[in-house]
């Protein structure tokens, strides 16, 4: 899907969800365990009751991959089940030495058809320009992550005060362009959303963080969106997991919907 393809679906469904799969066998209704497939089965209802208010989905690879050779056969059963106007997000944090970078590509790409894939920037250009060589495919490169460790690098600052962040935007920004480079920016992070879109004003940003980590998706909207939007924005435990009762899909749907509705107020208001 190129850029202005889902900037097209984020107007048709006034939305710019991302709904995260990150389905744990320790969570998921206790009902859906005597099935032959739990984590299928949830990620179906799921997907199915939430399609009319997501642009995006992102099926968390860790979820699936911990349960072995099933897992992956799994996911890539999900991921048929994603209806085929909606962006796909294999949320796998790749990067390695060029050759093996390739065929991380491969596999998300090729073997798997996911329009993008969340990629590490730490080893440098050799190990991201491969992901980038796909037609209508993406990187979604860690710029700013929305965890407390984050501080750890990404806010450190150089001799001149730049932190490394905004290294990492700016020198990418030489490997990609906004047509098939997005960065990840946490919600948790509402103060820096605005410097980071200084930086790299057309990129799109997938924001997690919302929901279950405390974001503020009106703080994301307010620094965060430009003229096609530029936001995707994810919550992942927060729908998915908002009942473990019989009912858990429509309460998702339910959750889905509430962000959509905000969503909607927030296009009306930046757009
Ligand atoms: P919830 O906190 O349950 O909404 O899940 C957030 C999802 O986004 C998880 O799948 C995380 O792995 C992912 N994520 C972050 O939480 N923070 C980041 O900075 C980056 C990601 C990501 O790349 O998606």
């Amino acid at each position: 899907m190129n850029q202005s393809e889902l900037f097209s679906q984020i107007q048709q469904k006034s939305s710019f969800l991302c709904v995260g799969l990150d389905p744990d066998l320790e969570k998921i209704p206790r009902h859906l365990l005597s099935e032959k497939d739990p984590i299928f089965s949830f990620c179906k209802a799921i997907i199915e009751e939430t399609a009319d208010f997501a642009v995006a989905y992102k099926p968390n690879i860790a979820f699936f991959e911990a349960l072995g050779a099933k897992g992956w056969e799994t996911l890539a059963k999900v991921s048929e089940l994603i209806p085929k106007d909606i962006f796909t997000i294999a949320d796998a944090k790749r990067g390695d030495i060029g050759n093996t970078s390739k065929l991380y590509a491969k596999a998300f790409f090729e073997s798997m058809d996911f329009d993008s894939v969340t990629v590490a920037p730490y080893m440098g250009k050799d190990s991201v320009s491969p992901f980038l060589e796909f037609e209508n495919k993406w990187v979604i490169l860690l710029a700013l992550t929305s965890n407390p460790g984050s501080m750890d690098f990404q806010l450190i600052e150089d001799k001149a005060g730049k932190p490394l962040y905004q290294s990492v935007l700016e020198k990418s920004q030489e490997w990609g362009s906004p047509q098939n480079l997005m960065y990840v920016v946490g919600a948790t992070r509402g103060e820096l959303i605005g410097e980071v879109r200084k930086i790299a004003p057309d990129h799109f940003f997938l924001v997690p963080g919302v929901g279950a980590q405390g974001g503020s998706l009106s703080e994301v909207a307010k620094f965060g969106m430009n003229s096609s939007c530029g936001l995707l924005v994810n919550s992942s435990r927060g729908i998915i997991y908002a009942s473990s009762e019989r009912d858990f899909a429509q309460v998702a749907r339910k959750e889905a919907e509430k962000l959509q509705l905000e969503m909607r107020e927030l296009l009306e208001k930046y757009l």
